[in-house]
């Protein structure tokens, strides 16, 4: 039980979460350590959406609109903690949504569409082996994607991430963004647009910006934009 008045609560609350998804094989077992290493940046970032972020965000709603094929790549821990806004999101923007996990079994697949499908998820790729391909570019478990998701998209978003797929994707033509708290990550280096946030805080700014699109064009470059958020963490801004 977590006291109402704990001046960490809402860390403590996300924590239990992720351990009530783990129970429930929605989370892997190595989600739990991804987690804390994501606290640890968030910590450095001042556990806040930084300006670079938000400037991120906007520029990711404009590519994501802009996009013909755009997919939400989902793993366990995006699917626990934001699986609301996913949902919300794919049906602002018309992207579509794969569930493609790292530590891959066909048990969690299922769970994780079955959460998505409390929020009225409709179609969910990477859940029907018959259109299951392999991405060559790629050795890990990530490879096995959807042949009308995530293989024939030109554009991914790719949160919580390891850095091979965001450079396979990138090799293969894509636009990739992801949403990572480690600005020195592979994924953040490699990806075309890196949202430098928790995702529990970015998604309800995805989905507000989404809501709100006009159009508007987006002045971005992500070199500069990492170098920042990597300023502020060293507290140099
Ligand atoms: O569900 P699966 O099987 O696909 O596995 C998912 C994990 C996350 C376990 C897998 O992709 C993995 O091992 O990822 P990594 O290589 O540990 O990378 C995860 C990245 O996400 C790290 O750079 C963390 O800093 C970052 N991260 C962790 N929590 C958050 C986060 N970024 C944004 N918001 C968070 N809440």
């Amino acid at each position: 039980m977590i006291p109402k008045d704990h001046p960490r609560r809402a860390s403590l609350e996300v924590r239990s979460k992720l351990v009530n998804c783990f129970r429930e094989n929605i989370v892997a077992e190595e989600g739990l350590i991804a987690h804390g290493r994501g606290e640890a940046f968030d910590y450095l970032l001042g556990e806040k959406t930084t300006e670079q972020a938000l400037k991120a965000i906007k520029a990711a709603v404009e590519a994501i609109f802009k996009a013909e094929k755009p997919v939400i790549s989902i793993n366990g821990n995006f699917a626990c903690l934001c699986a609301k806004d996913i949902v919300e999101l794919a049906n602002l923007t018309g992207a579509k949504l794969e569930v493609n996990l790292f530590y891959r079994s066909e048990e969690r697949i299922k769970a994780i569409a079955d959460l998505l499908r409390r929020y009225n998820a409709k179609e969910i790729y990477g859940t029907d082996p018959s259109r299951y391909v392999k991405l060559d570019e790629l050795s890990s478990n990530r490879r096995i994607v959807d042949k009308d998701g995530i293989y024939s998209a030109d554009l991914v978003l790719v949160p919580m991430e390891d850095g091979d797929r965001t450079e396979a994707l990138v090799k293969m033509g894509k636009k990739v963004i992801t949403i990572d708290l480690n600005p020195l990550s592979r994924t953040a280096k490699s990806a075309t647009i890196s949202i430098i946030d928790n995702v529990t805080r970015a998604m309800p700014l995805l989905v507000k910006f989404a809501r709100e699109y006009d159009g508007e064009a987006i002045n971005f470059d992500n070199k500069t934009n990492l170098e920042e958020s990597l300023r502020i963490m060293r507290g140099l801004i």
